[in-house]
């Protein structure tokens, strides 16, 4: 099965409304300038919530397949959920993706595997890909091993979920987080391949084989090649690097 890699830049809470805007005019130049073909890497930014109408009308004006998404989602369709954004939201702004279950909403929003399963169906419903993040953190790798955190979360967000369900799983260790230390590629690796092991128990070979699985932590130009060579590594989700763009644009580039 052909997955094609999928390069994914989360801002967190970075870069203001000016130095979106021009970041994405930035990189859809240097994207086009470099002849990117977006059929062999697809390319995904996702911004604040507060730029992704400016994002939106900048791609539409420049043609370009870049694709975006938010950073969260509610598990809630609509309601009194004051601060909260919907699903069908993201939607009506054109997002194809949404991040679901990053470790820092875990870790400071008490976001618990079944608030993050409750949006993983959310997402889906209102017709966005969840990137379903899960990684374990130094203390869980002392105490369980590489592997048994990230696994279980994924289990625990995709039970039920149909066969044919669109996902694409990011597996971010979270010791690696912003650390600048990044799990070497055949650390990601053997994680990586125990959660398509995951995927096929829970959704079957022709899921676990079309699943895109992302390594994030600490990816920049530098180290984006190794990982990528992994046989059950198919992309990326960048932070820090992808605040600038030339680096954002080489890791997109690694090929
Ligand atoms: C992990 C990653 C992006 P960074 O959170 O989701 O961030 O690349 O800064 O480690």
């Amino acid at each position: 099965v052909n997955r094609t890699p999928l390069i994914a830049g989360n801002w967190k809470m970075n870069l203001d409304h000016l130095q979106s805007i021009a970041f994405v005019q930035k990189l859809a130049w240097s994207l086009k300038d470099a002849r990117h073909d977006f059929d062999q890497v697809e390319v995904a930014v996702f911004p604040p919530f507060t730029d992704l109408r400016s994002v939106q009308t900048l791609i539409a004006a420049d043609k370009l397949p870049l694709e975006f998404g938010g950073q969260d989602v509610s598990q809630h369709d609509s309601g009194a959920y004051t601060g909260e954004i919907s699903g069908a939201f993201l939607r009506a702004l054109e997002c194809k993706y949404v991040i679901v279950g990053h470790s820092e909403r875990r870790q400071y929003h008490a976001e618990t595997d079944e608030v993050v399963a409750a949006k993983v169906s959310a997402a889906r419903r209102n017709g966005l890909v969840p990137v379903l993040c899960v990684g374990e953190t130094a203390d869980d790798l002392e105490q369980h091993g590489p592997s048994a955190v990230p696994v279980a979360q994924l289990q625990a967000a995709i039970a039920g979920l149909p066969k044919t369900a669109d996902l694409v799983v990011a597996y971010e260790p979270v010791w690696a987080i912003g650390s600048g230390t990044p799990a070497t590629p055949e650390q990601a690796q053997t994680v990586c391949k125990a959660l398509r092991t995951a995927l096929e128990e829970a959704l079957g070979q022709d899921a676990a084989a079309s699943t895109r699985i992302l390594y994030g932590g600490s990816v920049k130009a530098a180290n984006i090649a190794g990982f990528m060579r992994q046989p059950d590594i198919d992309g990326a989700l960048v932070g820090g690097a992808s605040l600038d763009v030339a680096e954002f644009a080489s890791i997109a580039r690694y090929r």
